[in-house]
């Protein structure tokens, strides 16, 4: 009998072939000759002496028995990872993490826009008018406390979906989410045998596709609703602080065979407020002019850098940001702040000789809409109009991004 034991595989630079070498550390112990009657089965014990070699390293070798006639020969290989396999930490980072493997873990509402960044308007601007980002580069945008959602019913933003990707195939994996002091108020799955993330088709496929996942791919999805202990029935959680644990068991014994992460969460129903509104128009003048100031302000979720404002002038809607130029928040939190631009021209142009319609909106994290709608006398208006942003149709997803998932 001989034995090689091998991994990593060497590679000549000269010509570009791999070949074997034995790993400097490693012995195979065990029989050098073992006699086998024909038609006989036998078990021979080998062991594996790795005592030299340092942990957390793949070890790949054969055992070749040679016929005593010198010429036929059984080959056996082996594998093995040499290590504790629970010391890798099988659930990926979260996608604003640059140490992300598969592009980071991240949440989206029940129509697949990314949660933690902006609400969905903003979003299509981002994304779609602007073009600044694609739906990928759009998710790694994920801001920590400000992931949110509004579980009201209202068709927006009512579910909270994790896109997660895993490194290992997993015995286990539990959702459950805590309230703010720490006590579990409901256990949304507890699915088993989860199949590693893998890599197809241009982009990475989440545990929700994984074929355990294939009789309710949206197992992990949070609906807002929390157990009460009290009257033993199901309730929509009251707005506030929520944390979304992910509790992985792996099939490989460990130290770190159980493994969680965790996600803060906002749900937050509450609309912000619009105050202090002031629009003044110049249009008669040569250079025609318009001003638009006001405050706002949100309990629960609030705003990031990429919240837009949107002005609507007689049902033509524009963006603009809620951090920008004049425009400012007041807290670090971004709960509030005051708005304050100019007009552009095409906004002008929006405007009519008849009653003119002018409603402002701003939006939280958790999709709830606050807005002020003021009327305006008719003006001396320019005569071309451009329809900048149509928020209330709603724009379709960007078909080519690697977001984008045709079956939903
Ligand atoms: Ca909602
Ligand atoms: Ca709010």
């Amino acid at each position: 009998m001989t034995s090689v034991v091998v991994l990593p595989k060497k590679r000549d630079d000269f010509t570009g072939y791999y070949y074997e070498e034995q790993l400097p550390g490693a012995r195979v112990n065990g029989a050098n000759k073992v006699v086998v009657k024909a038609g006989q089965t036998l078990t021979v014990p080998y062991t594996l002496d790795l005592t030299e070699l340092t942990p957390g390293q793949l070890i790949e070798g054969w055992l070749r028995f040679t016929g005593d006639n010198g010429q036929s020969t059984l080959v056996v290989p082996f594998l093995g990872y040499f290590g504790d396999m629970t010391s890798e930490d099988v659930l990926d980072k979260k996608a604003n993490d640059v140490t992300n493997v598969y592009g980071g873990n991240y949440f989206v509402n029940e129509h697949n826009y990314p949660r933690g960044i902006a609400d969905e308007e903003s979003l299509k601007k981002l994304v779609n008018l602007d073009g600044d980002y694609n739906w990928q580069q759009v998710a790694k945008l994920y801001q920590d406390g400000k992931v949110a959602f509004s579980p009201n019913n209202d068709k927006k933003s009512d579910l909270l979906k994790p896109v997660a990707f895993v490194k290992q195939n997993l015995q286990d994996l539990k959702v459950v989410v805590f309230d703010q002091n720490g006590k579990v108020v409901r256990v949304v799955a507890d699915e088993k045998g989860l199949d590693k993330s893998f890599y197809q088709s241009g982009r990475n496929q989440d545990v929700s596709l994984s074929v355990s996942m294939r009789n309710d791919p949206n197992t992990f999805d949070w609906d807002g609703m929390v157990y009460n202990d009290k009257t033993g029935k199901f309730e929509v959680a009251s707005d506030g602080q929520y944390t979304y644990r992910f509790v992985a068991t792996l099939y490989n014994d460990g130290q770190k065979k159980v493994q969680t992460a965790d996600y803060p969460v906002i749900i937050d129903t509450t609309a912000p407020t619009i105050s202090n509104y002031k629009l003044t128009l110049d249009t008669a003048a040569d250079k025609p002019s318009g001003h638009l100031s006001f405050d706002f302000s949100d309990t629960g979720a609030g705003f990031t850098d990429y919240s837009y404002a949107v002005v609507q002038i007689n049902g033509k809607l524009f963006g603009h940001k809620l951090n920008e130029g004049a425009s400012k928040f007041n807290d670090e939190a971004k709960l509030s702040g005051t708005a304050n631009f100019e007009l552009s021209p095409e906004e002008l142009a929006a405007f009519t000789a008849a009653q003119n319609q002018v409603t402002v909106m701003v939006a939280d994290t958790a999709d709830n809409v606050g807005l002020f709608t003021s009327e305006v006398a008719g003006v001396a208006s320019a005569s071309q109009t451009v329809n900048v942003w149509n928020a209330v149709d709603g724009l379709g997803f960007d078909k080519d991004s690697n977001f984008y998932d045709a079956k939903n």
